[in-house]
C-alpha cells in the first residue's frame, strides 16, 4: 500500500525493480520504451490516482503486465511494431479504406471472414472492423456490446484461436484488423460483475453500486438518458434492492475507473487483444468512463487522462496499435479525444450527420460551415469519415453553429427526425425512430444508406444521393469507412421485428445480413446494386490515386449557391477542388467564381479536361473532383 509521489525517478526505480522481480529483467527494447514513456504514464497516473492509497502498486502492476505482454508478443507483431513506429502516420494515407461488418451476418464465422478477402481486395479495403465478437449474454446483448469475457469469443462465431489465425491473413492482404474495446462497461454476466455483486473484496469497487436511491437520484439530476426505452436515468436496480450504474442497457454495467484495479484489469484485456494481432481498437463510448457528481458525467478531464494512460501502455507493450475514438457527442467534445497521445483517429459524427442534413434540406450551408470550421485536427491524427454506422444517426451539430444560419437547433432536429423516419410529407427517406423520448422530444434515426437516401422509396435521386454521400466522405480528408453492404445498396431489414432479441432495438433495421444477391449482381449495371457498386468502386480507385486526398488539410471554397458544398484539398503540387450539389436541380457555377484558378483543370472523375472559363455545371446530386492550378 503506497501512494504515488511527485518524485518520478524514485517511483520509476521502485516500479522497475518491482516489475523485474515479477516478470524478469526487461528486454532491452522494452527498457528503452519504458525510459521514454514512463514519465508521461506516471504523470497521468498522478492526475488520476494521485491520492489513491494503492496508486503506486497499481502502476507497478500495469508496468509488469506490459513487460510480460511484450515478452509474449509474437515476432510478426514485433515487426509490425517497428514498421508502424517508423511510419506513424500510416492511417493518413489516401489509400486507406475501412470496412465494417458483423462476423455472423457477413461471413458466418470468424474463420469464414477469410473467404471474403478476395472481395475486400477488389474493393481496396485496408482496414476491417469486425463488430463485437466476444462472449456475451444470450438473447439481447446489445449486438455484442455487453461483453462477458474479453479473452473468449462468442462460441457461435468461433474461438480466440480462429481470430489469431485470421488476423495474419488479413494483414498479409494489407488489411488492418480492428475490434471494439468495450471498456466503459461489461455485461452483468462478466466474472468481475458476478464477484462484485457477491461482495468479493477484490472486486467490491469494480462497479458503482449504491444501497438506496440517494446517490442515484443525485447523479440523475445532471446526467443524460442514453437508452430511455430500456430504463429511466443511469441506474438499474439489482434483485437485492441495490442500484448499479448502467448507462446503456440494464445488463451493461459501467466500470468504476476511480478504482485503479479496474484500470489494471482492463489494461490486461487490452494487451491480450493486442497480441491477437489487432491493429486498431475502437474505443467504445469514451465519453462515459469517468463520473463526478454534479456534472453530466460525460467527457470529464479524467476520461482523457485514462485514454492517454491506456495509449501509453500500448506504446510500451504493443506500439503498432492505435485507438479510434467513438465519441458521438457535441463537436466541441469530439475533438478533445483526438491527438497522437490519446486517440489517433476518430469517427467524424458531425460530417456524417450533416451530410444527411444537407441531403434532406437540399442546402449545404450547415455542412459547409462545419467543414470550414470544425474539420481541422492536430498533426498526426485522422478522421474516419462514414456515411452511417451500425448505430443510429444523431443530430450532433452545435446549436450555436446552426443559430448563425438562422436555424433553431431543436426545431431542426425535429424536422430531420420526421424527415428520416418517413413522416415528413414528400420525404424520400425510409428510416426508423430510435430511442424516441417523449419527455424531451429527443430521437435518433436508424436505416441503411440506401433506404435513407431514397432507393427504398423508389425516389429518382436515391442512387445519386448514395454516391454523393460517399463521395464527400472519401474526399474531405481522413479514412472513409464503408458499412459493408452499402456499396451494393442494401436496404433496411424489417425482419428484425420478428427476432425477439432484436425487436426492441430499431438499430437492427440497419444491420442486415450480407446481401448475397446484390453482391452477385455488383458488376451488372442494369441493377441498382451494380450501378451503385460500379460508381463507388470507380471513386474509391480514384481516391487511392489522388495524393491530394491524403492527410487532412482542407481549405474552404465559397460559391453563391446554398445547395453547393465546395472545398479545396491542397497537395504537394496541385489542389483538388471538390464541388458537390446537394440540391435536386442543376446549378451552374459561374466562371467568375472559379476565376482564381487556371482555366484548364483536370476532371478526375471523367478523366478529361474541364474549361473553367465556361463555369462548371452540376446536375442535381452531381459533384466534381477537379485538379486545379
Ligand atoms: C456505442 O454507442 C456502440 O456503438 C453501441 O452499439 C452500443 O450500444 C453502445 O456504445 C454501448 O456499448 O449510445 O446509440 O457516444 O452515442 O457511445 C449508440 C455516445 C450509443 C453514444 C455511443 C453509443
Amino acid at each position: 500500500m503506497a501512494t504515488l509521489t511527485a518524485e518520478t525517478d524514485t517511483d520509476k526505480q521502485f516500479i522497475r525493480d518491482w516489475a523485474e522481480a515479477r516478470s524478469g529483467a526487461f528486454e532491452a527494447s522494452f527498457a528503452t520504451r519504458f525510459d521514454e514513456h514512463f514519465p508521461e504514464l506516471h504523470r497521468l497516473f498522478l492526475l488520476i490516482y494521485g491520492t489513491h492509497p494503492d496508486g503506486l502498486e497499481a502502476l507497478a502492476e500495469v508496468v509488469t503486465l506490459a513487460a510480460e505482454s511484450w515478452k509474449q508478443r509474437p515476432a510478426d507483431l514485433r515487426l509490425l511494431d517497428a514498421e508502424r513506429v517508423a511510419d506513424p502516420g500510416w492511417y493518413r494515407s489516401e489509400r486507406m479504406l475501412g470496412g465494417v461488418c458483423y462476423v455472423d451476418r457477413y461471413a458466418g464465422s470468424i474463420s469464414a471472414v477469410a473467404d471474403h478477402i478476395g472481395y475486400f481486395r477488389e474493393l481496396g479495403l485496408t482496414y476491417l472492423h469486425l463488430m463485437p465478437l466476444f462472449r456475451c449474454p444470450e438473447g439481447n446483448n446489445d449486438g455484442g456490446y455487453a461483453v462477458s469475457s474479453y479473452r473468449e469469443t462468442d462460441p457461435l462465431l468461433g474461438t480466440m484461436d480462429d481470430l489469431a489465425e485470421l488476423t495474419p491473413k488479413l494483414r498479409a492482404a494489407g488489411i488492418s484488423p480492428v475490434v471494439d474495446f468495450i471498456f466503459n462497461h461489461t455485461s452483468s454476466e462478466h466474472e468481475w460483475a458476478r464477484r462484485c455483486v457477491a461482495g468479493d473484496p477484490a472486486y467490491k469497487d469494480f462497479y458503482l453500486i449504491f444501497p438506496d436511491r440517494t446517490m442515484p437520484d443525485a447523479y440523475d439530476r445532471t446526467t443524460r438518458e442514453i437508452f430511455p426505452d430500456d430504463h429511466a436515468g443511469s441506474f438499474v436496480q439489482l434483485p437485492d434492492g441495490r442500484w448499479i450504474w448502467s448507462t446503456f442497457y440494464h445488463f451493461q454495467w459501467d466500470l468504476n475507473y476511480a478504482n485503479p484495479a479496474v484500470f489494471r484489469a482492463m489494461a490486461g484485456e487490452m494487451l491480450f487483444l493486442a497480441n491477437q494481432g489487432i491493429e486498431v481498437l475502437r474505443m467504445d463510448a469514451v465519453a462515459f468512463i469517468w463520473k463526478r457528481l454534479g456534472t453530466s458525467c460525460e467527457s470529464l478531464p479524467e476520461a482523457h487522462y485514462l485514454l492517454q494512460a491506456f495509449n501509453r501502455v500500448l506504446r510500451l507493450a504493443a506500439p503498432a496499435l492505435i485507438f479510434k475514438s467513438e465519441a458521438i457527442v457535441h463537436p466541441d467534445e469530439v475533438i478533445q479525444y483526438i491527438s497522437p497521445g490519446e486517440c489517433q483517429i476518430s469517427y467524424n459524427p458531425l460530417q456524417m450527420a450533416l451530410t444527411w442534413e444537407a441531403l434532406a434540406t437540399r442546402d449545404a450551408r450547415l455542412l459547409s460551415q462545419a467543414i470550414e470550421r470544425r474539420h481541422g485536427l492536430p498533426d498526426g491524427t485522422a478522421w474516419v469519415n462514414y456515411v452511417r454506422g451500425h448505430d443510429d444517426i444523431g443530430w450532433t451539430f452545435a446549436d450555436e453553429d446552426a443559430a448563425e444560419l438562422g436555424i433553431n437547433g431543436f426545431e431542426h432536429r425535429r424536422f430531420l427526425n420526421n424527415f428520416y423516419i418517413g413522416r415528413h410529407p414528400g420525404t424520400f427517406a425510409r428510416g426508423a425512430a430510435f430511442q424516441e423520448n417523449p419527455l424531451t422530444g429527443d430521437a435518433r434515426i436508424a436505416g441503411t444508406t440506401a433506404s435513407l437516401a431514397g432507393i427504398e422509396a423508389g425516389d429518382a435521386g436515391g442512387e445519386d444521393r448514395v454516391i454523393l454521400a460517399h463521395a464527400v466522405a472519401m474526399s474531405t480528408g481522413g479514412m472513409p469507412l464503408l458499412y459493408l453492404g452499402d456499396e451494393v445498396a442494401q436496404l433496411n431489414d424489417y425482419y428484425y421485428r420478428d427476432r425477439p432479441a432484436e425487436a426492441g432495438d430499431s438499430r437492427w433495421v440497419n444491420r442486415p445480413f450480407r446481401p448475397e444477391v446484390a453482391y452477385n449482381a455488383r458488376h451488372d449495371t442494369r441493377t441498382t446494386a451494380g450501378r451503385v457498386f460500379t460508381r463507388l468502386r470507380h471513386l474509391l480507385e480514384l481516391r487511392g490515386e489522388t495524393p491530394e486526398f491524403g492527410g487532412n488539410e482542407l481549405t474552404a471554397f465559397h460559391t453563391p449557391h446554398p445547395s453547393v458544398l465546395a472545398y479545396q484539398r491542397p497537395g504537394a503540387d496541385h489542389v483538388v477542388l471538390v464541388l458537390a450539389n446537394f440540391g435536386d436541380h442543376p446549378v451552374h457555377i459561374e466562371a467568375l467564381t472559379l476565376s482564381g484558378f487556371a482555366a484548364s483543370a483536370e476532371d478526375l472523375i471523367s478523366g478529361g479536361q474541364a474549361d473553367l472559363s465556361q463555369g462548371v455545371s452540376l446536375p442535381g446530386h452531381g459533384f466534381r473532383w477537379l485538379r486545379v492550378a
